[in-house]
């Protein structure tokens, strides 16, 4: 048996009770219990004694004295079959906030203890409902801002991440259980496993994990989002292309120069990634005070961006300002060249680079979004998005494992003893463990056992 948390276990037999649906006026509003007492402390609340599992039944929820409050829908799920894998009982009220309290209240003079936040998942997780990878996804779909990173969320809510890790888990289990079984039954006749077989087992191991850490990187853009910095010399069309990309007429846009004077930002959806879109200053030499403080924030947002569009104006000759800031920029972080007044006659020289749009007239701006979405999150399209890591935590612990397996690939070759090359893949399975819930020492042995025929 795993350990329990002596917390979790002491509030086991407890019955819990929340309002499941936000506080406020709703049409509907629902309330939600758990717990061994469940489907007695329900009928305390309600005319109807009985209700039979998965089928939602009209009732009354009445007050102590029996006297009607409201009419409610109820639906009873049946241990273990539920959320949180105790019997469940979901009482949806009109959603009045006096009768949802009311219900709540009424649940806690019967015996039901309110709920701490998260703790109908956390209860799923106790009873093997879901793994704490699943848990964490549950709250993302939650949290999501996007309809995107619901999907992504989604999908690890089924376990897909889930299962991809357990992948991992296991082989680095039969590679600990073939050492331990080394070691520990040498007298048996147990071969001793030779350098090559470790190495060839840690590989794909080491592959999966790098796989699962780079993947982060997208992760983390379609989970907290990109800042994009729009940056140039005055009047190439900075605020025109930032109006533009955003899709409403958020800045200022004039034919004269200096226009912009602070950086401003606001939040666009580039394919259900959130995308933080700076306008700033256009950069250039300048006695004026104000203006040379815009330009010096233009410079910050450079350097805090996730990605700089350099805006160049296509009707205006080349001039060398504009590589030195290309220069710049792409020293930053990743950057794309926009030529833009696409529109107007062209006096700039064609290069490769450069992505030619008019801010005036929209040309060129789908293929600009599909850039930015190439520059930022290369490999989305390979990358199974049901098992991306889109966690911070996740992305840590999964580092912290991929080096200890490291470790244990250049133990391998340095030949160093099974019992030193074990305590590094130990190191490894540790945040694997922290990750999708622990590993105790009966699946070490099962894994010992099964693979080997001691026969004792
Ligand atoms: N023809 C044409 N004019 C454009 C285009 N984009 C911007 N302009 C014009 O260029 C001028 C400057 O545009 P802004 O968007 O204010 O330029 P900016 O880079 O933000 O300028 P500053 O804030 O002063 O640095 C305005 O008169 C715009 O109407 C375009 O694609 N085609
Ligand atoms: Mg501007």
């Amino acid at each position: 048996m795993p350990p329990l948390d002596p917390h979790l276990s002491a509030l086991a037999a407890d019955t819990i009770v929340a309002p499941a649906t936000p506080a406020g006026r709703s049409a509907v509003g629902v309330v939600r219990l758990s717990g061994e007492q469940a489907v007695e402390i329900a009928g305390g609340l309600l005319r109807r004694r009985r209700w039979r599992p998965r089928e939602a039944v009209l009732d009354h929820l009445v007050d102590a004295e029996g006297a009607l409050v409201d009419q409610v829908l109820v639906t009873l799920f049946q241990a273990p079959a539920s959320y949180t894998g105790e019997d469940v009982v979901e009482i949806s009220c009109h959603g009045s906030p006096p009768v949802l309290r009311h219900a709540v209240e009424r649940a806690a003079e019967l015996g039901a203890r309110l709920a701490e936040p998260g703790e109908f998942t956390r209860r799923a997780r106790r009873n093997g409902r879901m793994d704490l990878v699943q848990a964490e996804a549950v709250r993302d779909l939650i949290d999501s801002a996007t309809l995107y990173q619901a999907r992504i969320a989604a999908r690890q809510t089924t376990g897909a991440l889930s299962k991809r890790l357990q992948a991992v888990k296991r082989s680095l289990l039969t590679l600990i259980a073939r050492l331990e079984a080394g070691i520990d039954f040498a007298e048996d006749d147990i071969e001793v496993e030779d350098s090559a077989a470790i190495a060839a087992a840690l590989a794909p191991l080491r592959q999966q994990l790098g796989t699962l850490v780079e993947g982060f990187t997208v992760g983390k853009v379609v989970r907290s989002g990109l800042r994009l910095a729009i940056v140039g010399r005055p009047n190439v069309g900075k605020s025109s292309l930032f109006n533009r990309l955003l899709e409403r007429e958020r800045a200022i846009v004039n034919p004269a120069a200096g226009t912009t004077r602070d950086a401003i930002s606001e939040t666009a959806s580039f394919d259900g990634i959130p995308v933080d879109l700076v306008d700033t200053a256009g950069i250039r030499a300048t006695g004026d005070a104000i203006e040379s403080e815009g330009v010096e924030r233009s410079w910050q947002s450079l350097h805090d961006a996730d990605c700089a569009l350099v805006v160049v104006d296509l009707s205006q000759p080349d001039a060398g300002e504009d590589d030195e800031l290309w220069r710049r920029a792409r020293s930053d972080c990743p950057a794309l060249l926009v030529g833009n007044k696409l529109d107007l006659p062209r006096r700039r020289g064609k290069s490769e680079e450069l992505i030619a749009v008019s801010a005036k007239t929209g040309e060129g701006i789908a293929d600009l979004r599909e850039r930015i979405r190439q520059r930022t999150l290369p490999g989305l399209d390979t990358l199974h998005e049901g098992s991306l890591v889109t966690n911070i935590r996740q992305e840590q612990l999964l580092r912290e494992a991929l080096q200890a397996l490291e470790r244990a690939s250049d133990g391998v070759r340095a030949r160093v003893p099974h019992e030193m090359l074990l305590l590094d893949l130990y190191e490894a399975l540790r945040p694997l463990d922290a990750i999708t819930g622990a590993t105790s020492v009966d699946d070490i042995l099962d894994q010992i056992f099964s693979t080997f025929c001691i026969g004792k």
